[in-house]
């Protein structure tokens, strides 16, 4: 099999082991419906409207107008053990706090969570926050990110774009005396103020803790830090030659998703590959990484330089 990587690849659907503690997915692809069989449909407000998604493909996402936009779940997701994935697009990050979720009242036993863009001096920021833990780190306008939140019980994690960013041991479950008991995105708790000017997409709700990999998958994003130096089992799979100037070969023992990234962590192509080798072709020169998953976790992870 001989396939010749030019463009981005349609994704394929593929089975996550993790995807047995999904209790909420919201694709937002046409509605705000719950796909993960609970039937925990979201209620739009105010006007929020479908749009284009990050593939450029109409009505697969939500756009909050920044005025008065939101969107209400129906239940709070007050998991002991949790995770939260989402995407998202900020129009403008200003000096005055946009909410992109906020799950905080004064019942909750687990810890509030939030997720809140904002400007200080001229910096743009994206910050996380679940029980006490806090993290802030800076972003663009005008750009789709990846992020997730994992809260276990010693503590939580927050990822972008696939990485791991910050790790919290607070345990506090803090939360504050108001709100509703119901999270919306595109505002905060009080759902009156600090409304949200962008898109969203991919809303999805897990009672348990997804790990690195898991996270990886669902943000299409490899994160250097496990791509250089997790030594995964390099030995189930051979790709060769390396360096080389155009076709290499894969050869696995198990049927696979083989990604490959470039050198800033973007998918370039993802295909289904059987036992056996198959031979892909790379046209343009730079460090690529290859990832080979099998039932939604990587296995492997490889290198490669063409030249
Ligand atoms: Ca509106
Ligand atoms: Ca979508």
């Amino acid at each position: 099999m001989k396939l010749l990587i030019t463009s981005l690849i349609a994704f394929v659907f593929y089975s996550n082991a993790f995807a047995q503690c999904l209790q909420a997915d919201y694709s937002f692809n046409g509605n705000a419906n719950d796909g993960s069989g609970n039937n925990l449909h979201c209620i739009t407000q105010n006007g929020v409207a479908l749009t284009s998604n990050r593939f450029n493909n109409t009505n697969s996402a939500y756009q909050f107008d920044g005025i008065d936009d939101r969107i209400e779940f129906p239940v709070d997701f007050d998991f002991p053990i949790r995770t939260w994935s989402m995407w998202f697009y900020a129009d403008t990050i200003t000096a005055v706090p946009s909410v992109i979720m906020d799950n905080d009242h004064n019942n909750i036993q687990f810890g509030q969570t939030e997720i809140v863009l904002g400007e200080i001096q001229g910096v743009k920021n994206l910050n996380f926050l679940l029980g006490a833990n806090a993290f802030t780190t800076q972003i663009n306008e005008k750009q789709w990110y990846h992020i997730a939140l994992v809260r276990e019980p010693t503590g939580s994690s927050f990822y972008l774009d696939g990485c791991l960013v910050f790790a919290g041991t607070d345990t506090s479950n803090d939360h504050s005396i108001d709100g509703f008991f119901t999270p919306a995105l595109g505002t905060g708790r009080l759902q009156n103020q600090f409304f949200y000017k962008g898109k969203l997409d991919d809303i999805k709700v897990y009672n348990c803790a997804l790990t690195q990999n898991d996270i990886s998958v669902l943000a299409d994003s490899m994160c250097f830090s496990v791509a250089l130096h997790e030594n995964l089992n390099k030995e189930e799979f051979l790709v060769y030659p390396n360096p080389t100037l155009g076709n290499v070969i894969v050869n696995v023992k198990q049927e696979s998703l083989l990604k490959l990234y470039n050198n800033i962590g973007q998918i370039i192509f993802k295909k289904e590959i059987p036992i056996g080798k198959t031979e892909i072709m790379i046209e343009m020169n730079g460090i690529y990484f290859v990832v080979l998953e099998s039932d939604g976790k990587i296995f492997g992870n490889k290198t490669i330089v063409k030249h």
